[in-house]
Formats: C-alpha cells, structure tokens, sequence
C-alpha cells in the first residue's frame, strides 16, 4: 500500500469538502479543544511537535465522532526574539522571517493529518491580530490596571531588554539559563495583576487542573496572612510587614531593602558613604536565592521607636529584604528568624529570646544575655511568650491575635494579607512585538491613543544598526500630533512583552475575522471556555497566570460570562530522540515528520507516539517502535483486503465491545496507551471471519490515531461519506462474555506457558505433555476469597472466616495461599472459572497441537505427580517429557 498517497488523498478530500469548518448555528453541543499555539521557528516542526498536535488531534475527532461540535483551531504566537535576531544578522524585516516559517509549519501540520479548522487560524503578528492587545491594554489603563512606575526591573544583557519576574527563574533569564539577570531603575508599563491576586489564588473552578499546577501557581501567587505594624523613624511612620507579631517583644534591629525607593530618607550624612558602598555592589538577586545568600547589610544611622517599649532599634540596609514585598522593611528577631540570626551573629546585634519551647525545663530558662552565645539557630516553632512585658507567659498563637489587636488600639497595627505576585512588567525594549499605544506630549504627559486611531502598527521600513530597537531611530514612527492638545509629540517606543498575545488568544479564535470588535461576545460565550487545553507544565507560572488574568478582566468589562479559560487542562509529555536525550537541532537528535512519513507513513508514527506511554509522559522515539506500529496497520490492511465479511464469533463479539467500552474511556482520560492495547486484542479475536458491521466498529475505534488508512479501508467496504464524521460506536453490555474471554485467555496463557517451558528446558521434541488442571476446591476457594478480599484484606480475618466453612480440610494449604493471594493480586484471575469449564476448553483445543506429541489433560485429583498440587485456578500445572 501507497500511505503517501492515501495520506495526500484524504488530507486532500478533508480539506476540499471542509470536514472540520465549524460555526455556532449547529444543534449539537459545543467541545472547545485547544493547543498552546506554537511559535513559528525557521527550523520547523519536528516529531516531538507531532506528539503534541497528535494528543490533541485524537482527541477532537473522538469528540467530533462522539457528535460534539468541535471548535479545534490553530494559530501562531509569531512575534517574539529569534525572527528579530535573525533579521539583525540578515539586515532584514522579521516579518519575512516569520512568514516563511509559518507557510512552513502549516505545510508540515497539514501533512500530518491534524483536523484544525484552518478558516479560523490567527497570526499575532499580524495587525488584524495585535489591534486588540492594544485596545485590551488601553481598557486596561482606563481602569487604572495598566500604568506606568519607576522600578527596579529585572535586564537580560543578552535579550537586551527587561523581563517579568515570571520571566526569571533561579535568578537567570528564561531564555538565557547561563545569564543573571541584572537590576537596573527604569520606567516601565505594567499590567495590575495584583489586582486579582485573591481572585487568581482561588482554584475552586480549576478542578480539571493537575494538581502539581495549582500548587505551583499557589507558591507563585504566594498569599500571607500576616500583621502590619508601624515602627515611627525620625518621627515619620514607616510599616513592617510581618507574619509574627507574637515575637514584637525580640525585635533588635530593623533591616530595609537596599533597593527600597525611599531608604535615602534614612541615611544619615556620617552613614552614607557606606551604604552607597553596599548598594553597589548589590547584584540582583531572586526570591529562590534568598535563603542561601550570605545575609549583609549595613548601618543607616537611624534608629526606629518600638511600637510597645518606645526602645531605640538600629535600622540596616540589607540585601535579603525585597524592596517589593510587604513594605520592603522587616522587623528583625534574631531569636527567632533564621536569616535575622545569621544577620545578628555576623554584626554582633543582641538576639533576644521570647518564645520559649513548652517542653523546656526552668532551669533552662534563662535572660537572654547569658543565653546569647549557646542559641545555634534560631528557634522558629510555636510555645510560650517569655521578656514580653504584660503578654509574657501567653501561648505565642494566642499572642499573635492579642498583639495584634493592642496595637490596632493603638493605631499601630492591622491585620493584612500579602501576596508575593508582582503586577506583571509588559514593556520590552524590543521591535518585534505589539506597539503600547502611548504617546507622550509635553504638555498633557502620557496620553492614550484613541481606540479610532488603532492600530499603532510596527513600521516596515526600519533598519537594524545595532542589537537596539530600531523604533527609536524611526522618525516617522516616533513623531507624531497629541490626540488631546493636538500639539508635537512622540510615540512610546517600548512593546509588549509577547505574552501578551498569547493571553487572549483563545478567544480570537471564536471569531477571528471581526473587525468591528475585539469577538463577537455571543460568540466567544458560545465556544470559549476552552474544554480540554493542551500544553507544557512549564507555562505553569508564565502563560497560565496571565491567561487567567486576561479571562478574569475581559468578563468584568462585561464580555465574557465566565470565569476561567480552561475547563481541563492537560500537560502533555515530551518526545525524546532515540539516545534518550531531549529532542533538539542542537544535539542532532531531531526526527523530522518528512522522514517519518516516507519511511512508515504517519499514521504508523501517530500510532507508536502514542503506544508507548500514556501522553503525560516523556518517551524516546524508537525506530523499532514506528516499525511494530507499521506491522499492525499492515496486518489490518491485509485483513481487510481478503473480505472475511460473515458472522461474527461470540468471542470477537465480546472484545469487540469490551473496546468500545473500554477504548471510550481511554480516550476520555488521555489513556491512548490502554486505548492501543484493547484494539489490538479485539483485532486478534477476529479469526477468519468477522461481520462487516463489526469491523467497522473496529475501524472507528481505531480512527482517531490513525485517521487516513481507516478513511481509506472506509471507502473500500463501500461506504461514500467520510469515517471522520461517522457516528462513535456504542457498546452492548450484552456482548461481552467474561466467562467466554477468560476461556480464551486461558487457552492463551497456557499456550504461551508450554511454550517458555519448552525454550527453558531445551526440548525440541516433547515426548509428551501433561496439563493438570486445579483441584476442584480451589475454584470454590477463589470466588470466596474475591467476595472477602472487597471487604477487608486482613488475611487474618479472611483465614478466620474462610476456616468457618466446609473448606476447613484444606486449613494447611488455605494458611499459604491467602497471604500470598493478598500479597500479589495478579494470582486471583478476573474471572474465575470453574474446573470442568477448564477442563473441557483445554481439552478440546489441544487435542491436536503444533508441538507433534500426545497431550494430555487431567484434573489435579487424579493425578500422582507432585506438581498437581501447584495448579490453581486459570493458571494449570504443566509437565513435559
Ligand atoms: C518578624 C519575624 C519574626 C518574621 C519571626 C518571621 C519570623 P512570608 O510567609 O513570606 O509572608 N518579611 C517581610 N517582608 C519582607 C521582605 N520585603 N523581604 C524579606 N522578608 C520579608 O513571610 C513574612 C515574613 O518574612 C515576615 O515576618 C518578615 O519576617 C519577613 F520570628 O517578621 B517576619
Ligand atoms: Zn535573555
Ligand atoms: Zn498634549
């Protein structure tokens, strides 16, 4: 068989009769399945990229069959770095870059046989596309959600532009993991996602989230309950945040951020040549790192008043303090916070204890000066306030409450919550992504370009001289008229980082042509949210944050009518090269769809991507593998081809709809691996002759992994319209004999059995071959013990109960089978049969045997060999002479 040309054929008739072209107008139910879209790389898609459009592409003609009315689209995230680097080298536009990489992947997914409604695909770098950022943004900042601060924002030296804190892990760039990221104070455009921290932190509605991605989401949005106090310094109130006021009695000195905007304040003349010392030689350094980093600092010269005591406590700039969580200021307690201890030991600060562990001894007790020296780390658990004027002797958890509530007396204290995301930083020094559509005037500031005037588009004509962006040098794109004075002024030439195009593409998706409005509410509402989302785990704190905060903000300016984007979401595995390592260009690992599909066709290759584990798990590609996959689309093919169309055998029957049932679930739960299996088992049951209806079941199970040899198999047994919109099969309780698939099982086992004991023991040519089948009170014995073993599996208790019934004879063997059985359940067969069923199925089917010699079965009570007594139900003793 021709697979290049079915594969052409059928691709071809898909798209001529547009199969997978949805709209809204349909009675069925609406199933929204998505892909994180790609970016378009000039080296194009390899198999690994075949994997995830596969796990997706199986799972939408499964729902299109089901009768969903299935929205499955695909698009490209194409504004980004590499095309603007590329062009750099080539003194050229990324525009043309990018294009021919997209006519590329295109090429390449359709040449895969994905069911995408091409009708509906987007490009972000198109301005059709980016027009909405900029109106999205510009509703933003009329909410006072996008604005403008001076911070100390994190700079890659490579990308040669800032990054969101969601942007560096471990203290390096995304994209650069052997560069730190640098601090430098700049003005920059953020997006208030703090302004759904709370709302982001609730994953009620996530249900259908793995859990790891929650959980890293919840470190990330990072919420503290915790107590603010204001400490007066040089008589200005400046607040703490901290999560234990209990310990407000052991407060020795007080550290602020050396990046704190306003620490100049407190640097007296005397102290200031030493703290501009420190700061510069502060590196950047992230939240991971704190923890290990050696904690320095130095005096300010200022002192702050303690809230309760009025103590004078010395005020250190350090460099283990954010600027940017909480108020940038802690109050220290060596005593009981670990970093504070290790500050307070290398500066020889007092440490003062006063939360004393309940279990310790008076003797123990001590003042804190004697104590000093023999504390090793501090002692952060909970117990008893001690040097704590009148809150000394409370439970520390009951003086968190009680301090707290004193100072809120005061007006010095107030309970809060605190959150460790930071508003999301969207300017890039960059030009290939989204125009901010800002204009600064002189007169009027900032100022918003009207919605009329969109799209801000990026220029055509520019020139790259050097690594910077090329907008800074474009007169015509830089000057232009105030939309509200009317007089000179220049356009921001900062873009959005290009998550943002990623943040709310979904949606466009629903209504991609409009260009009236950013999507058709009713529309969006229609398809969205996304029923099952396909993607990496490593967008957890990156793309998925953002995407939900999008959701969030598009529904309360009242376009949308829900609150998250994604109902499921799967994070898929990855596609190693055949040496085991990680797929890429670089390590010469790449297996190209191309070769592939010359070699076994692709549906052989969608087929194997997906045998091999479940989709969530990283697998290596394997030639071997392609190839078994290859075998069984043969074996099919083959099948088909001698038309054995008659009456189906009970047992095909029974694994047949065993399959539907079972493969229906399979896919359901991303289990294509188990799906694999239960297809080939029915396709073996077939024998000689199968109904016609039957194997076309058969091929429907079968087509969403291999969807053009079933298409193609489909026209041969004379059908004229297509299998992908033929309807799922649904299965008959009734048709599956358990007891009928145990007694082929049986045959099978013991078939494979002799075999093995044959190859171990060197015989060629047996003499002969004795099956004993298990004693008749076994069987008995099996079903009680599957009754028992669903209501405990103490085999005590089940000895005990089986030991009560006529089995009581066997009490000996009983003692050993139980605890063995309950050990390793595989022992107990699904179904269990009864000795003469067994007896009679084994004896009928090897009367006569490929093996040339007698064989002979017989039940264990009437035979003398000692091997009799190890036969057990669906498991027979054999012997070989
Ligand atoms: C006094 C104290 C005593 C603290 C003690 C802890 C133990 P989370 O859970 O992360 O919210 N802190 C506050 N703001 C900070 C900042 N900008 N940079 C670094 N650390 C900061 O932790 C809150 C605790 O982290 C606060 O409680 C504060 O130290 C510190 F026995 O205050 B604690
Ligand atoms: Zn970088
Ligand atoms: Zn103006």
């Amino acid at each position: 068989m021709d697979f290049k040309t079915i594969e052409k054929k059928w691709q071809t008739k898909w798209e001529e009769q547009k199969v997978f072209k949805v709209t809204e107008e349909s009675k069925k139910k609406k199933y929204y399945v998505l892909e994180m879209f790609p970016y378009p790389s000039s080296s194009g898609l390899h198999m690994g990229h075949a994997l995830n459009y596969s796990i997706g592409d199986i799972f939408s003609r499964f729902k299109r069959m089901q009768g969903f009315n299935v929205l499955y689209p695909m698009g490209f995230d194409s504004f980004g770095l590499p095309a603007e680097n590329a062009a750099i080298k080539a003194k050229s536009h990324p525009k043309k870059f990018t294009e021919v990489a997209i006519t590329n992947y295109i090429k390449q997914m359709k040449m895969l046989g994905l069911s995408y409604d091409w009708s509906r695909t987007i490009q972000t770098h198109k301005p059709e596309y980016y027009k909405w950022d900029q109106w999205i943004f510009l509703e933003m900042f009329k909410k006072g959600l996008a604005y403008k601060k001076d911070a100390p924002v994190n700079w890659c030296p490579k990308c040669n532009t800032v990054l969101a804190n969601e942007q560096v892990h471990n203290g390096k760039c995304w994209r650069h993991e052997d560069t730190p990221v640098q601090v430098k104070h700049l003005s920059q455009w953020f997006l208030k996602t703090t302004a759904y921290a709370k709302e982001l932190n609730n994953f009620e509605q996530l249900q259908g989230w793995p859990e790891n991605i929650k959980k890293l989401q919840k470190n990330w949005i990072g919420r503290s309950e915790g107590t603010q106090i204001t400490f007066f310094i040089n008589k200005k109130p400046w607040n703490i945040f901290t999560t234990r006021p209990d310990t407000l009695f052991g407060v020795t000195f007080m550290v602020v951020a050396a990046q704190h905007p306003l620490l100049d304040e407190l640097v007296t003349p005397e102290q200031k040549k030493a703290v501009d010392a420190f700061k510069k030689k502060l590196n950047a350094v992230s939240e991971e790192e704190i923890d290990k980093l050696e904690k320095e600092g130095v005096f300010t010269g200022s002192y702050a008043l303690h809230p309760i005591t009025n103590e004078k406590i010395p005020v250190y700039a350090g460099n283990f303090v954010l600027a940017e969580y909480g108020s940038g200021m802690v109050m220290a307690v060596p005593a009981h916070d670990q970093r504070d201890f290790e500050f307070a030991k290398k500066y020889n600060i007092p440490i003062k204890r006063v939360v004393e562990p309940k279990e310790q001894k008076k003797t123990q007790q001590n003042n804190n000066d004697k104590n000093r020296d023999e504390l090793k780390e501090a002692y952060t658990g909970d117990g008893v306030l001690i040097n704590s004027g009148e809150f000394s002797r409370q439970e520390n958890r009951d003086a968190i409450v009680n301090i707290t509530s004193f100072l809120g007396k005061k007006g010095l204290g107030k309970r809060t919550v605190n959150y460790r995301l930071r508003d999301w930083l969207i300017s890039r020094q960059r030009f290939w992504g989204t125009p901010i559509p800002i204009v600064y005037c002189e007169k009027c500031g900032a100022v918003p370009v009207p919605e009329k005037d969109l799209p801000v588009k990026l220029p055509e004509d520019i020139a790259f001289e050097d690594t910077k962006n090329p907008l800074q040098k474009n007169d015509a794109f830089i000057n232009t008229v105030c939309p509200k004075c009317g007089g000179p002024a220049k356009r921001e030439t900062d873009t959005m980082d290009t998550f943002v195009n990623s943040s709310w593409y979904y949606l466009r998706y629903t209504d991609q042509k409009n260009n009236n409005e950013i999507f058709n509410t009713a529309k969006a509402n229609y398809w969205a949210p996304i029923d099952t989302y396909i993607g990496g785990k490593e967008h957890a704190c990156m793309h998925l944050i953002y995407i939900r905060f999008y959701t969030k903000f598009l529904r309360d300016i009242g376009l949308l009518s829900f609150d998250e984007p994604a109902i499921t979401l799967f994070n898929q595995g990855m596609l190693h090269g055949p040496d085991g390592e990680k797929m890429s260009k670089s390590k010469g690992n790449v297996i190209l769809p191309e070769t592939v599909s010359e070699k076994y066709g692709i549906d052989a290759a969608r087929l194997f991507l997906v045998s091999v584990a479940g989709p969530d798990k990283d697998i290596d590609w394997s030639d071997e593998g392609a190839m078994g996959s290859l075998r069984f689309i043969k074996k099919i093919v083959l099948f088909a081809q001698k038309k054995p169309f008659g009456k189906s055998s009970n047992i095909a029957l029974s694994k047949l709809h065993r399959a539907i049932k079972e493969v229906t679930n399979d896919i359901q739960n991303f289990q294509y691996n188990f799906a694999i299996i239960k297809l080939r088992e029915a396709f073996n049951s077939f024998g000689d002759e199968i109904a016609k209806k039957d194997f076309e079941s058969f091929l429907k199970l079968l087509h969403p992994f291999c969807p053009h040899i079933t298409e193609e198999l489909w026209e041969q047994l004379g059908n004229t319209t297509f299998i992908t919109t033929a309807s799922w099969p649904i299965f008959d309780e009734s048709k599956i004999d358990e007891r009928a698939e145990a007694t082929e099982d049986l045959l099978e086992a013991v078939h494979i059995d002799i075999g093995k004991v044959l190859k171990l023991a060197k015989i060629s040519r047996p003499k002969e071959i004795t099956i004993i089948v298990s004693a008749g009170w076994k069987y008995e014995l099996f079903v009680k013990l599957k009754e028992e073993l669903t209501k405990t599996r103490n085999p005590g208790s089940i000895i005990k109960t089986i030991m009560a019934t006529n089995l009581r004879k066997h009490g000996q063997d009983i003692t050993k089978i139980i605890p063995s059985i309950i050990k390793d359940s595989s022992k107990l067969p699904k179904v269990i049969l009864n000795q003469e069923s067994e007896f009679s199925a084994l004896k009928n089917s090897f009367s006569k045997t490929k093996w040339h010699c007698p064989i002979k079965v017989i039940k264990a009570e009437d035979a003398n060999h000692p091997k009799a007594k190890q036969a057990s139900p669906g498991k027979p003793a054999i012997i070989i002479q």
